[in-house]
């Protein structure tokens, strides 16, 4: 019987050729030096599918996640991979193959998965109440042991939330530790509702409060700040007939505005407010914070079309994204003002993803920025590594919005960098000083290694570089997980 993955541009080459192991390797090779005062553990996840897809074809964001964890002691780094045990996973390994068909549309699935979760858990892993979430956002979290990688099973906060979609972006308030979480499409599939939770960080719910949207789009991530959440709605559509007769779950829609959704976080109800902006694409947040006068500044990468090209408009097309203007932009939203329009200003000229802002300043005004830059000026080796693929990303920057100086490092011409990590130097360190850390891939050698830059000096690449033995396939998100008995670095779990 032969079991073979299909030979697109999502399966196939450096990036994207499916990693499809589990294991552990301890004391990985280091070139140069790990700090001492890492103390803890990096955390990621890859959607990685263990078997072909069952339909013979299949986008990369419908793999089962896999979650890596770097565990860094005293200058060692140990390493681990286990996936996670979904619901699908599970049943596909006893049967042998894939029994899901098109991403997030549970009517093409096998009858066999019926009622199951729909859930890859292959967005984000985050650390919340002792534990691990990983995260899709078309399902609650899967719960995972942060010590064995174990799964401990779906988590619904201990009954407290029902069977709602829950983001793969929640953020953790960094005074209080408190869990800020929401769900889109969350009465049902294509349905315009919103859900949003809070939980103190004892997991305890403390608000839940339910909106709608003006269309029922893909809501990626979301900002938050003292007095409001902030939804970023994505122009990319959802339509119950269209999934019902085994379409796509999005279609980008080049005539619908680009909406963002501001919500109290005060009021008792739903007190939400809709500004509108241009036409345009935008999946993550680097952070949001309240001028004094009472207006929010949101910023976040943006490009001018669909980047999404696995979500077509209804008549199939899709821009090239060479074609699409892409920057880091600000938007600033005004809940005093009359006008509900959005103004925006770039705050970055070239294509970038992956923001990260330093932690410890999540809803405040941030100063220095994280991020993966894509500079066409670069050298490309397409004669050793062919075109360009999705999520191509040739440098590492870090931002300083106060001075607007870009300190980047360029690996080289055929090397990809996956999403950086922050970590701070130490709990009471300035904003943006400490530590990055991102997974490089050498796609000529197809080998991957593990990256640690010095914040203030990025520009004199990694001061260490941790290398695995192996090819690992193109992730999307993780975080730092903080070792409870160091001098509290990093996101402390909201357990300590
Ligand atoms: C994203 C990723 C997803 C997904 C929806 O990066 C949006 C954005 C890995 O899966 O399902
Ligand atoms: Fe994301």
């Amino acid at each position: 019987m032969s079991l073979r993955f299909p030979k697109t541009s999502e399966f196939t080459g450096s990036l994207y050729a499916p990693s499809r192991f589990e294991g552990q390797i301890r004391d990985l090779e280091v070139e140069g030096q790990v700090p001492l005062d890492l103390r803890g553990s990096f955390v990621q996840v890859a959607p990685d599918p263990e078997y072909p897809p069952m339909l013979g074809d299949d986008i990369y964001f419908n793999g089962d996640g896999a979650v890596s964890a770097f565990r860094f002691i005293q200058g060692h780094v140990d390493f681990q991979r286990r996936y996670v045990d979904t619901a699908r996973l599970l049943a596909q390994r006893k049967a042998r193959r894939s029994l899901h068909g098109v991403y997030r549309n549970p009517f093409t699935n096998d009858p066999s998965v019926a009622g199951l979760s729909n859930s890859t858990a292959n967005t984000n892993i985050v650390p919340f109440n002792g534990m691990l979430l990983a995260l899709k956002e078309d399902s609650l979290p899967y719960a995972m042991d942060a010590n064995s990688l174990e799964t401990l099973g779906e988590w619904n906060f201990r009954d407290q939330i029902t069977n709602t979609p829950f983001t793969a972006h929640p953020k953790i308030d960094p005074v209080s530790g408190a869990l800020i979480a929401f769900g889109y499409e969350a009465k049902g599939i294509a349905s315009r509702d919103i859900v949003c939770y809070e939980f103190d960080r004892h997991g305890i719910k403390t608000r839940e409060v339910w909106i709608e949207a003006p269309y029922a789009g893909m809501i990626h991530d979301f900002a938050v700040t003292p007095n409001f959440v902030i939804f970023p709605l994505l122009p990319s559509t959802a339509d119950l007939d269209r999934i019902r007769g085994g379409g796509r779950h999005f279609e980008w829609q080049p005539e619908l505005d680009f909406r963002f959704g501001v919500l109290s976080r005060r009021a008792e109800a739903g007190d939400v407010r809709w500004f509108s902006a241009p036409n345009c694409f935008q999946a993550h947040v680097l952070n949001a914070y309240e001028e004094a006068d009472g207006k929010i500044v949101l910023d976040m990468p943006m490009a001018s079309g669909n980047i999404f090209y696995f979500f077509p408009q209804a008549d199939g097309r899709t821009e090239q994204p060479e074609t699409l203007k892409s920057e880091l932009a600000r938007w600033t939203l005004d809940p005093h003002a009359s006008s509900d329009r959005a103004q925006v200003k770039t705050l970055f000229p070239w294509p970038c993803e992956f923001p990260r802002c330093d932690y410890r300043y999540v809803g405040q005004r941030h100063q220095h920025a994280f991020m993966l830059v894509m500079d066409p000026r670069l050298p490309y080796a397409e004669e050793r590594i062919g075109p360009r693929p999705f999520q191509f990303f040739n440098q590492i920057a870090h931002l300083d919005l106060g001075s607007g100086h870009v300190d980047a490092w360029f690996s080289g011409d055929t090397d990809c960098f996956q999403e950086p990590t922050f970590v701070a130097r130490s709990a009471d360190s300035p904003e943006g000083d400490g530590y990055l850390i991102a997974l490089l891939n050498h796609l000529a050698e197809g080998t991957t290694e593990l990256i640690v830059m010095d914040t203030l000096r990025v520009q004199d690449g990694p001061v260490a570089r941790i290398k695995l033995p192996l090819r690992l396939r193109m992730s999307i998100h993780g975080n730092w997980v903080s070792d409870p008995h160091a001098d509290g670095l990093g996101v402390t779990s909201a357990s300590d």
